[in-house]
């Protein structure tokens, strides 16, 4: 029988722990065969909300559903935890400047990175959605020097898949047929969708790009700006389609990347690509036998380059920002 896997949720009552919920219980995210044990991890008050949302999971009678368990306490959820999906974390408000944001969060990272340091499974896989996700996962990592730096990863997938769903329209492709994508740098307005490098049925990205009016004035701020427009449209943030990204994150990261295709995924940085050592930054990567790898040696061209060296440097920024909680 195969040994269940623990999964802590934060953030369980919002809009996107709700989606993510009923995906994780039905298999989607782990597999159909293997046991799960959730743990969700709320602030005080929307325990409630929680405890509501456990009914429904209850409701659903999962097969590979073993337990749900609540908690306001984060040394209680995350014990022996083997994932940790750290979507909760503190918006921002009317009147809050971009550094409060990142101040407040801050607090609650460093926080969840010490207590995952102390009590998570000696295998924990962590992955940031909250934002800004790409600091967030750099305090979180800094403050657990016993967990491997590179078990503490930001989720950049819904951009990838956002992307992919503009090629997908654009070129008349369905998304299947269409292959190594990579998006560079910060989950942020200034991260870089990189097609030079991608598959796109029968043609390649290159060629689609040689179309620069496209690329530049279309294909990169639809994608960039996409949260956006979900927020203006549908009148509230992504949700599904960020639980959905999260999923396909965790599922590849355990389960393996297709052969021939790669992902994206923000991993601190090991001096790739010219990228400063330790910005937890998103890059084009492959699951191997569970751990990320980055995928080595693609051609930059200048016109990447730029854009990448962008978003990088807005990440070096908001390490400054957040100060002693990241040491540089
Ligand atoms: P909601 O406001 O619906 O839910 C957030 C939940 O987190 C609330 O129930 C709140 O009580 C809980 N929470 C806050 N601080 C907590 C803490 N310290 N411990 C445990 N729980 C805590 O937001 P939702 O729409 O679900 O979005 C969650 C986060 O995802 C936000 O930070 C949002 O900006 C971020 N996003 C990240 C995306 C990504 O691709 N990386 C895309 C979607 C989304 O914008």
């Amino acid at each position: 029988s195969i040994t269940p896997a623990v999964v802590t949720v934060t953030g369980a009552a919002g809009s996107i722990g709700y989606a993510a919920l009923f995906r994780i219980a039905a298999g989607a995210m782990l597999g159909h065969d293997q046991p799960v044990r959730l743990r969700l991890l709320e602030l005080p008050q929307a325990v409630s909300a929680a405890v509501g949302t456990a009914m429904e999971l209850d409701d659903g009678a999962f097969e590979q559903l073993l337990s749900v368990d609540i908690f306001d306490d984060p040394r209680q959820a995350f014990d022996g935890t083997d994932f940790a999906l750290l979507i909760g974390a503190q918006p921002r408000t009317k009147g809050m400047e971009r550094a409060d944001l990142l101040q407040a969060n801050a607090a609650i990272f460093a926080e969840q990175g010490a207590v995952l340091n102390d009590v998570a499974a000696d295998d924990i896989r962590v992955v940031v959605v909250g934002n800004p996700a790409n600091t967030n996962a750099a305090i979180a990592s800094a403050h657990a020097p016993e967990i491997p730096a590179e078990r503490f990863t930001a989720l950049t997938r819904l951009d990838h898949n956002r992307a992919i769903a503009q090629l997908s329209h654009h070129a008349g492709v369905p998304a299947r047929e269409i292959s190594r994508v990579s998006v560079w740098g910060n989950h942020s307005a200034t991260q870089y969708p990189d097609i030079f490098h991608a598959r796109v049925g029968e043609r390649t990205g290159a060629e689609l790009a040689e179309d620069r009016a496209w690329l530049i004035d279309d294909f990169i701020p639809t994608v960039a700006k996409r949260g956006t427009s979900i927020i203006e449209t549908r009148g509230a943030s992504s949700a599904a389609s960020a639980a959905s990204a999260a999923i396909d994150h965790v599922h590849d990261w355990f389960l393996g990347t297709p052969e021939g295709d790669w992902v994206s995924a923000a991993l601190p940085s090991p001096g790739a690509y010219g990228v400063p050592e330790g910005l937890v930054c998103s890059f084009p990567v492959r699951a191997v036998n569970g751990h990320w790898e980055i995928v080595e040696g693609l051609e930059i061209n200048d016109f990447s380059r730029a854009r990448i060296d962008a978003s990088v440097a807005e990440l070096a920024d908001e390490r400054a920002a957040v100060g002693d909680l990241l040491p540089a």
